[in-house]
């Protein structure tokens, strides 16, 4: 039997379950992006501030791209889907009942999007796509003109297929009907994802009617937000766990992630937003300085352990916490390489540290290090690079981060330690192999990686200091393995 209205009695004791009537809330956000980490996220804080503090917000739930599954089964299941928080062995449950209505461009056609997102009543539209949603150039934060999709959005901008795509053409409808604009908010890892957001947004708008690019430089707002949440992708183990929590019943759109969680957003909306201070989030003039901590300290070191803990063996997280040198280069890393880049202020690092270690130990979890380590030539640039540029331009030292730099360069080389083959799954994959298969087995390639300079800039490819230190880490990696390199390196912490 599956989660439904029907099913919602059945439930254990502990499971909670919305307690609101549903039919009062009216859908005023669209997302886009119905993944694990919007239903562990946004969902749970609108779910608290409906069920405890009368919110009437809900949700309409789009997937433009990829997902087609989970959109099937929420509408199969009255739009409901459960969160499970996994504590080491410790399970809590709670079934989300904010979302009213879902969607997906290939299943219910673009214009049916369009069309909800023209709704009057339509406050904001807020995203978790992924980096690659963006279609942008890390480096530059400017529009990939390369991209296909953007290729046929520009030529096709009333059918629309990409993220960008999507918000010109609703705007553009809703400028046409006189309908207030919506308020576009970015949930994903990007530094300032607010203005990555409006730069794409813009450009795209540009190409096609500079009145209509006006009006939205004038109109809309794109703030920045910081999300935090662990939430790994569902396994068939995961699944199984949360129908135990749910006393037998399935579903299908369930999800389980950490207790923790954490929202930071610019305050900054043309047309209302739920409370959602009163849920825990923090609502502030400028989330800079708070993305900047998380992305480099938490997503920082994530990408680190993920790249030189699988090339190890470590399938995931919580086996890399195990190795006490993993530890020690994590933390290291977190507070003497990325911590020391920071302007945030009033915020314990240490005790940050502290805390982002234990996350990391959660064995609920099983964190894929494959997982993270996906599509690094989006994340490297704000989760290493930014602070490699800190430190050359102060004269300080950055070996854990010369490391993660060449743990990716390995990792994308293709064989793990074990001489086992990596499947790499990133947006630039097809030049990575070719840069690979055209590059020698040592400093050669690492100078062919780095000519990436959508990933590396103009500048970092032409630093004979920074390129000698990956070069240095990324042999150390191919002679002795990354358990070893990594060993050595704790050893002088
Ligand atoms: P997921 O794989 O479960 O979902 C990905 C979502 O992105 C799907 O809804 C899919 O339809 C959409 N998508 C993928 N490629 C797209 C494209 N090219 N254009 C438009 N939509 C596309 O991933 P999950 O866990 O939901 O994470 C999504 C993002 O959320 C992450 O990339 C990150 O930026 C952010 N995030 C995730 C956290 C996590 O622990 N899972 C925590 C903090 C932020
Ligand atoms: C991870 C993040 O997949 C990744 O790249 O580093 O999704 C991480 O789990 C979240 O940002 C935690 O909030």
């Amino acid at each position: 039997m599956k989660l439904s209205n029907k099913t919602l009695s059945q439930l254990p004791k502990g499971v909670v379950v919305p307690t609101y009537d549903r039919s009062h809330l009216k859908i005023k956000i669209v997302h886009l992006g119905f993944g694990a980490f919007h239903r562990a996220h946004q969902a749970v804080f609108a779910d608290i501030l409906a069920s405890e503090h009368k919110s009437d917000w809900g949700y309409c739930e789009v997937n433009l791209i990829g997902g087609e599954k989970q959109i099937e089964d929420l509408k199969q299941q009255d739009f409901l889907f459960s969160v499970c928080e996994m504590s080491y062995d410790d399970w809590s449950t709670r079934v989300v009942g904010v979302a009213k209505e879902a969607l997906h461009a290939d299943i219910d056609g673009i214009d049916k999007i369009l069309a909800v997102m023209t709704r009057p009543e339509i406050a904001i539209v807020s995203m978790t796509v992924t980096e690659k949603g963006y279609c942008y150039l890390p480096a530059t934060a400017s529009i990939d003109t390369d991209n296909k999709l953007i290729k046929h959005d520009i030529e096709n901008p009333t059918k629309p297929k990409t993220l960008p795509g999507v918000i010109v053409e609703a705007l553009r409808l809703r400028k046409e009907k006189g309908l207030k604009p919506f308020t576009v908010m970015s949930c994903d890892n990007m530094p300032e994802n607010g203005h990555v957001t409006r730069n794409v947004v813009l450009a795209l708008a540009k190409l096609r009617d500079a009145n209509l690019a006006n009006w939205i430089d004038q109109n809309v707002t794109f703030p920045s937000t910081m999300v935090d949440r662990i939430v790994p992708a569902v396994t068939p183990e995961t699944m199984d766990k949360i129908q135990k929590q749910l006393g037998g019943i399935e579903d299908p759109a369930g999800v389980a992630g950490e207790p923790f969680k954490q929202w930071v957003i610019e305050d900054k909306f043309v047309n209302g937003r739920p409370e959602w201070q009163k849920a825990g989030a923090e609502l502030v003039d400028d989330v800079l300085p708070y993305e900047e901590m998380k992305l480099r300290m938490l997503n920082g070191s994530h990408s680190f352990l993920a790249y030189l803990g699988y090339l190890a063996g470590y399938l995931h997280i919580d086996e890399c916490m195990q190795d006490p040198n993993y530890v020690k280069a994590a933390r290291h890393l977190m507070l003497q390489e990325q911590a020391t880049t920071l302007r945030v202020q009033g915020v314990d690092l240490q005790a940050y540290a502290d805390s982002l270690i234990e996350r990391y130990r959660n064995t609920g979890l099983k964190h894929r290090t494959w997982q993270i380590a996906m599509d690094g030539t989006l994340k490297l640039p704000q989760r290493m690079l930014d602070s490699i540029r800190f430190h050359l331009a102060n004269n300080t030292p950055f070996d854990c981060l010369a490391l993660g730099v060449a743990g990716w360069m390995r990792y994308v080389s293709g064989t793990d330690d074990a001489c086992k083959a990596i499947e790499v799954s990133d947006p630039s994959a097809d030049k990575i192999k070719q840069l690979v298969a055209t590059s020698k087995d040592n400093e050669d390639r690492v100078t062919a990686l780095l000519s990436l300079t959508h990933v590396f800039g103009e500048d970092l490819p032409k630093n004979q200091f920074f390129i000698d230190k990956v070069t240095k880490a990324y042999l150390s990696l191919r002679d002795l393995g990354a358990k070893q390199t990594v060993q050595q390196l704790a050893k002088n912490f």
